[in-house]
């Protein structure tokens, strides 16, 4: 891809008379906006996804479904049920209900995205696409972007990397509420072919200085190489962070009761239960939707051989949370800080290096992302720390067997205080 020349070119149009829906949505949205710059949506994902069962239909053609607001109670590890407002997919059987975090959304660079988003309103709710770069309309900032009702979200995505969606109406309640779910951008040609849903896959990278990972295409992004500044990985683990406080579900009247209260006019003169909103004290912990069954403040491990349903991974197969790998094989972490707090993610001392190859779903060293990025080592024994909403991929390739835990400290929202510790296990083989 030439910055210079892009594949498409987007039809601009004149907003006078438009202004207010540009400047900032009526609220609550009485109306469907203008999309002045439709455009014919060509990602082949749901299609792929329905000729290899993982949906039984494509609403519309290539085009993604989301709906919010499942209401869905939750059983937590010691038996407690909690109200969650989750996000289904209506042409995938596999999210009745909604899942926590939701089903996995993966687009190839460079493909008109569409997704047909409904919300069963009031209030109104939106879907952010976290670190990409669409329209304003279509960015699904709560009081500023189209809220739903029911919305055509469009986009094109130019950045290979990690992302995810998340309602952005009332965030803090409805993020703590698990309307999120990772969105992951790959290779334009990650889609064809025999091997679309297998592995080994690519990912955008600048290996240069490490040579230890084969495989990597050094080609310039102006060569028209789908593959330039990629490389191929065996194995893939999703680590998503995830906490819950309990008095935030509890304390609400009804399963959709919003906070706070709202007042008139909404979002100006609100109400906030006095106290507990910025107090936030997690009792569960989980990590990519597996609980760790243990009190605060104390750690737990997640079991080993934990792999991700396809069809919660845009149909791709064989996606880990808990890693098991063989001697030799590339190893690449997607982790996504979705908790309340900091995070502190480690590999044990004199155990397994990692490299850094992508942090917030930009490819270090890699245009245009190149004059002051590159990929950093991260030795065994040092933490990587990082807050709310941010996200990382990192490489590991093991030269020996060797079984062990990485960790994640789970830190309060202020960085202060360590709220769990968890325990991934990563097991290589011969
Ligand atoms: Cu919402």
């Amino acid at each position: 891809m030439s910055f210079a020349a892009p594949a498409f070119t987007v039809a601009r149009h004149p907003i006078v008379g438009d202004e207010a829906e540009y400047a900032k949505m009526f609220d609550p949205p009485n109306a469907s906006p203008n999309t002045p710059e439709l455009l014919i949506p060509n990602n082949p994902v749901p299609e792929i996804m329905l000729a290899a069962g993982f949906q039984n239909i494509v609403t519309t053609p290539n085009t993604v479904q989301r709906r919010l607001m499942n209401s869905t109670r939750l059983t937590m590890w010691d038996g407690t049920r909690l109200g969650f407002f989750l996000i289904s997919d209506a042409d995938n059987p596999s999210t009745v209900g909604g899942n926590f975090p939701a089903a996995t959304i993966r687009v190839p660079r460079g493909k008109i995205f569409h997704g047909e988003v409904q919300g069963a309103g009031p209030p109104p709710h939106t879907i952010h696409w976290h670190g990409i770069e669409p329209t304003a309309l279509n960015d699904g900032v709560g009081h500023c972007s189209m809220e739903i009702g029911r919305y055509l979200y469009q986009f094109q995505p130019n950045f290979i990397g990690t992302y995810f969606y998340h309602c952005h109406r009332n965030t803090v309640q409805h993020f703590e509420f698990g309307l999120y779910g990772l969105l992951i951008i790959e290779p334009p040609n990650a889609y064809d072919g025999p091997n679309a849903l297998g592995f080994p896959r690519r990912t955008a990278a600048n290996l240069a200085a490490f040579p230890q990972f084969p495989g990597f295409n050094a080609s310039p992004l102006e060569s028209g190489d789908p593959e330039a500044m990629t490389v191929p990985y065996d194995v893939e683990a999703f680590w998503v962070a995830q906490t819950v406080d309990p008095t935030w579900h509890i304390t609400a009247s009804d399963p959709r009761a919003f906070f706070p209260a709202q007042g008139n006019p909404i979002g100006l003169n609100d109400s906030f239960p006095h106290g507990f909103f910025n107090d936030y004290r997690p009792k569960y912990f989980f990590i990519t939707s597996i609980p760790l069954a243990a009190p605060a403040e104390s750690s737990a491990a997640i079991p080993s051989g934990l792999a991700l349903p396809p069809a919660l991974n845009s149909g791709v197969t064989g996606t880990q949370i808990s890693i098991n790998a063989r001697v030799g094989q590339t190893i690449f972490i997607r982790c996504l800080d979705a908790s309340y707090g900091w995070i502190r993610v480690m590999l044990p001392p004199e155990t397994l290096d990692l490299v850094i190859i992508e942090w917030d779903g930009r490819a270090l060293g890699v245009p245009p992302c190149n004059k002051y990025t590159h990929p950093i080592l991260v030795p065994a024994g040092t933490p990587i720390e990082f807050s709310v909403a941010r996200r990382f991929g990192a490489l590991m390739r093991a030269t020996a067997p060797i079984s062990t835990f990485a960790t994640v400290e789970f830190m309060s929202h202020e960085g202060n205080r360590l709220e769990f510790t968890a325990r991934i296990p990563i097991n290589i083989t011969p």
